[in-house]
C-alpha cells in the first residue's frame, strides 16, 4: 500500500533559499477546500540580507464563492528546523482577501526550471492529509519542460495527489509580470 503519511513525505534535501528566490509561475495546482487562488498565479520569493524569506504573489482569486478579482498577496516564512519546511503567514494587500498560516514545504526543485510545493492544512487521524493544496511551479510561463514532467509526476504520486491537479492558465489578467 502507498504511504500517505504526511510526516513521511520527503522534501528537497539541502534547500537553498537563495537559489529558490525569484519568479515562479504556477502551472498546476491541487486546490484546498474553499479554493482561493484560481489562475494567473505568479509568486516572487525574496531573500533578505539576513536570510529572511518573504514572498509576494499575484493571481486571480475567488472571494465568497462568487466574485473573482485580481489579488496581491504577501507572505512571510518562519523556519521550522527542517530547511525545506516553513510556516507561511499570508495576507492580502486588501482587507477582504484571505489571511492564513499554512505549512509551506518545498518537495522538490532544481531551482532553474521546476518546483513542487505542498501544504497540508488538516491531518486525518491516520496521519494522512484531509485538506491539502499544492502548486507546481515553473520558471517558464510556458509551463514545464518535457524533461521535468516525469520528475514532477513522480512527486505528485509520492504526495498521494496524482490526478488531483488542474492546469493553471496564464492569461495575463492578474497584473503579474510575464
Ligand atoms: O489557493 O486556496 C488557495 C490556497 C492558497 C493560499 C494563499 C497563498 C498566498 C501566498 C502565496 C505565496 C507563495 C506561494
Amino acid at each position: 500500500a502507498q504511504d500517505c503519511q504526511v510526516s513521511n513525505f520527503q522534501v528537497v534535501q539541502n534547500f537553498d533559499r537563495n537559489r529558490y528566490a525569484g519568479t515562479w509561475y504556477a502551472v498546476a495546482k491541487k486546490d484546498p477546500e474553499g479554493l482561493f487562488l484560481i489562475d494567473d498565479i505568479v509568486a516572487q520569493f525574496i531573500v533578505a540580507q539576513d536570510g529572511t524569506m518573504t514572498a509576494t504573489a499575484q493571481g486571480r482569486v475567488n472571494i465568497l464563492n462568487n466574485w473573482n478579482t485580481c489579488a496581491h498577496m504577501i507572505a512571510t516564512f518562519e523556519e521550522t528546523g527542517e530547511p525545506a519546511k516553513f510556516r507561511m503567514k499570508y495576507w492580502g494587500a486588501a482587507a477582504y482577501l484571505q489571511t492564513g498560516n499554512d505549512n509551506h514545504w518545498v518537495i522538490d526543485t532544481d531551482y532553474d526550471n521546476y518546483a513542487v510545493h505542498y501544504s497540508c492544512r488538516l491531518l486525518d487521524e491516520d496521519g494522512s492529509c484531509l485538506d491539502s493544496y499544492s502548486f507546481i511551479f515553473s520558471r517558464h510561463i510556458t509551463g514545464l519542460r518535457a524533461e521535468d514532467q516525469p520528475k514532477v509526476t513522480q512527486k505528485k504520486a509520492e504526495l498521494c495527489l496524482l490526478g488531483k491537479y488542474r492546469r493553471v492558465p496564464h492569461n495575463g489578467e492578474s497584473g503579474a509580470p510575464k
